[in-house]
């Protein structure tokens, strides 16, 4: 049986969807980020000594790191959904765009959304909030024209890389950060979120 752990709002929302794309039965343990106790109670910990989430158990294998999280499912249970890329040159691909995602834009974007939206009023930054719009826009438009002549980010399908960059991107959404100027970004993205999947994981 396979086990997730983590709120649909919070990182462990991408392996929600990835588990809902796979479409395998899983239980899913909403463990909330603000759940101090939860994360450090001892059980917990022995799973994910970070005290974070999301965290998979998967049988006697536990894993940590939602991208990891992500690129095991997909490579294990997600070839028959055309998840997993077809060869080792497109899976570098995938590696590529996780790492990336990860690296160049999840903490300027979340910078972005905390203080722009989630964080109480007398706490958010508006200038911190600018300064790392503006780290976004060099790699926003390395995806934007990636995605320029094709629809999907590698062999012409919906595959894990999407899924991980997508998901990390689209809390430019609730940030409310213009995408306007990243017009095949901005489609790619409205087509990767309107999959059921993302949807069903989304109300977990
Ligand atoms: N790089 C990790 C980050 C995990 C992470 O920071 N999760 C947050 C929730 S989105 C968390 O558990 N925060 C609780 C805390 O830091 O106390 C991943 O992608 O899985």
């Amino acid at each position: 049986m396979i086990t997730l752990y983590g709120i649909s709002a919070s990182r462990a929302f991408r392996c929600l969807w990835m588990l809902e794309e796979v479409g395998l039965p899983y239980r899913h343990e909403p463990l909330d980020y603000r759940d101090k106790a939860g994360l450090d109670d001892p059980s917990y910990r022995a799973l994910n000594p970070n005290g974070r989430i999301p965290t998979l158990v998967d049988g006697d294998h536990v894993l940590w790191e939602s991208m990891a999280i992500n690129l095991y499912l997909a490579r294990k249970y997600g070839g028959d959904a055309g998840l997993w890329p077809d060869s080792p040159e497109t899976e570098g691909l995938a590696w590529q765009w996780s790492f990336w995602v990860m690296t160049e834009v999840e903490h300027a974007l979340l910078t972005v959304l905390m203080h722009r939206r989630v964080l109480p009023e007398a706490k958010r930054d508006p200038e911190r909030a600018t300064r790392n719009e503006g780290l976004l826009r060099q790699p926003l438009r390395v995806l934007d024209q990636a995605l320029g002549d094709r629809d999907y980010l590698v062999d012409g399908r919906f595959t894990v890389a999407d899924l991980n960059v997508a998901a990390v991107v689209s809390w430019a959404k609730p940030a409310r950060y213009p995408l306007k100027e990243y017009p095949a970004l901005s489609a790619w993205l409205n087509c990767c979120l309107s999959r059921p999947a993302r949807k069903r994981a989304q109300t977990r």
